[in-house]
C-alpha cells in the first residue's frame, strides 16, 4: 500500500489551526531568542534517520515473540513499509539493509522500487552471528577472531560480498557488528582473539571501495557473557584508528553498562574525528531495544547536545556522522514505534540546536555549575513540537504521524494485503 499525499493534506487540515497557533507562539519566543526558525526546519528536514530492514517485523525475546500482523514478507515490502514511514514523517529517507537476512535479488529493481519511496540505502550490515543453512564452516566460537584461519577467510568474505551488494545499491559504508567473544573465564585468549579481528577487519578494509567508510560497533556483552572482543568504544576506537582514515567508531546507544556516560563517549569520537555511525534506541537495562527517548529522553537531549557541538564545530575532523535506529519492538506495532523513535530523536536534535552555546561556554569557564544546568535544561524544557511538525508539514508530510497511521488504517491494510501471520526476517 501507498499513502496518497492528498490524504495526509486532509487529515493535516484538521490539526491546522491548532498547529499554526502554537508554531506561532513557538516561533515568536525562538526569535526572541535569537534563533532562526526557518534555519531550524531546514535542519530538522536534512536530518535523515535510517530505517534498518530487520525493524519492521515484530522483534522478540529468547522466551516467545507475538507478532502483529501484516509483516513485510519481501525486501520490496520491507522497502514499501520505510515508504509509508518516510511519507508520514518526511525523516526516514534512508533504509539498512542487513546481509544475508535481506540479499537484494534483482538490483535494479530493488533500486527503482526504493527510489520509487524517496529512499536511498544507507550503510549495509553483515552477519557473522548466526550460521546460515548453506554455509560450510560454523561461527559457534567467533568469527572475524576464530582460532581456526579458514572460519576467518569465510567472514571476511561474506564482508566482502556484503560490500558488493551494498556498492551495486549506491551504499556508501559497510557496519561491522561482532558477537565475537567468549561465555566463559579461559575460554579465549583476548589478545590472540583480538589480534585476529584486527587482521581480519584489514582484509575487509583491502577490499572497501575509496569512497566507502567503514563502522566497527562495540557492545559489552551478549551474546557472550564473559568478554566480547571489541567490548568498547575504546577498543573500537583502536582498531578503527589503525585500520585507517575511513575507519569509525559506530555507538549503539544499548552497547553499554549501566551509568556509562556515553555523551562522554561521543565528545571524545568527535574530537578525534572518528565517530562514524550512530544506533538509536533506549534502554533501562542494556540492549532492550526500546524506542528512542522512551526511557531517558534527557539523556538523549545530553548526547546530542555533544553531537551539535561536534557537527557545528567548523574546525572538527568529524564526517557527518550516519543515523540508524536499532530496535527490535516485541509489543508495540513496528512501524508506530519507528515513527515515535524519529520524533523522540529530531526533538532532541531540536532541543541540542537551541542550546545557548556562547552562554553555556562562558558559565564552564566562570566554573557555573548552575548556570551551565540552566541553559542546557531552559532548552530542554522548551516544548519544540509545533517546530518539528511544521518542518513535516512543509515538507507534505504528517502533523501526527502517528495519529494519521491510525487513521488511515494503515496496519489494517497491511493485514489485509499480506495476512495475519506472516513473518519478516530478522531477530
Ligand atoms: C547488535 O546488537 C546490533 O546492535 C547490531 O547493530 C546488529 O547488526 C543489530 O543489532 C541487529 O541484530
Ligand atoms: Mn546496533
Amino acid at each position: 500500500m501507498r499513502i496518497d499525499k492528498n490524504q495526509i493534506n486532509t487529515l493535516n487540515n484538521r490539526a491546522l489551526p491548532d498547529h499554526r497557533e502554537s508554531f506561532e507562539y513557538l516561533s515568536n519566543k525562538l526569535t526572541t531568542k535569537g534563533l532562526d526558525p526557518d534555519q531550524l526546519i531546514e535542519k530538522i528536514q536534512n536530518f535523515q534517520i535510517a530505517i534498518p530492514s530487520w525493524a519492521l517485523g515484530t522483534g522478540g525475546t529468547r522466551f516467545g515473540r507475538f507478532p502483529g500482523g501484516g509483516e513485510p514478507r519481501s525486501l520490496e515490502e520491507k522497502i514499501d513499509d520505510v515508504g509509508l514511514i518516510h511519507a508520514l514523517n518526511a525523516g526516514s529517507g534512508a533504509i539498512s539493509l542487513h546481509i544475508p537476512w535481506d540479499i537484494p535479488g534483482d538490483i535494479e529493481a530493488v533500486k527503482s522500487h526504493a527510489a520509487s519511496h524517496n529512499l536511498l540505502f544507507d550503510a549495509v550490515n553483515s552477519n557473522t552471528f548466526q550460521d546460515q543453512p548453506d554455509q560450510e564452516l560454523s561461527y559457534k566460537f567467533g568469527s572475524l577472531c576464530h582460532t581456526d584461519a579458514k572460519v576467518r577467510q569465510q567472514a571476511v568474505d561474506h564482508n566482502l560480498e556484503v560490500i558488493k551488494y551494498g556498492d551495486q545499491l549506491g551504499s556508501k559504508a559497510l557496519t561491522v557488528w561482532l558477537a565475537d567473544g567468549s561465555s566463559f573465564p579461559g575460554q579465549m585468549n583476548f589478545r590472540k582473539a583480538l589480534q585476529n579481528t584486527m587482521d581480519s577487519l584489514k582484509a575487509i578494509y583491502q577490499g572497501l571501495p575509496s569512497d566507502w567508510k567503514m563502522f566497527v560497533e562495540y557492545k559489552p556483552y551478549e551474546p557472550n557473557f564473559y568478554h566480547t572482543v571489541i567490548q568498547d568504544w575504546g577498543t573500537s576506537h583502536l582498531l578503527a584508528s589503525q585500520l585507517g582514515d575511513r575507519a569509525f567508531t559506530l555507538v549503539d546507544l544499548g552497547h553499554h553498562l549501566p551509568n556509562t556516560n556515553i555523551e562522554q563517549i561521543v565528545a571524545t569520537l568527535m574530537m578525534q574525528g572518528k565517530l562514524g555511525g550512530f544506533h538509536f534506541n533506549d534502554s533501562k537495562f542494556g540492549d532492550d531495544d526500546l524506542t528512542a527517548g522512551a526511557m531517558k529522553p534527557y539523556q538523549l537531549f545530553l548526547i546530542f547536545n555533544e553531537l551539535v557541538e561536534g557537527m557545528e564545530d567548523k574546525e572538527s575532523k568529524n564526517p557527518p556522522p550516519a543515523w540508524m535506529i536499532d530496535a527490535s519492538h516485541n509489543l508495540k506495532d513496528p512501524m508506530e514505534d519507528l515513527l515515535q523513535s524519529v520524533e523522540a530523536i529530531q526533538m532532541a536534535y531540536a532541543q541540542a540546536l537551541c542550546v545557548d552555546r556562547v552562554a553555556l561556554e562562558n558559565a564552564r569557564e566562570a566554573n557555573d555549575a548552575v548556570l551551565a544546568q540552566e541553559i542546557l535544561q531552559n532548552a530542554f524544557r522548551t516544548d519544540l513540537r509545533p517546530l518539528i511538525a511544521e518542518a513535516r508539514l512543509q515538507a507534505n508530510a504528517a502533523l501526527s504521524p502517528v495519529e494519521v497511521f491510525r487513521d488511515l488504517a494503515v496496519r489494517k491494510q497491511l493485514i489485509q494485503e499480506r495476512g495475519a501471520k506472516t513473518l519478516a526476517t530478522g531477530l
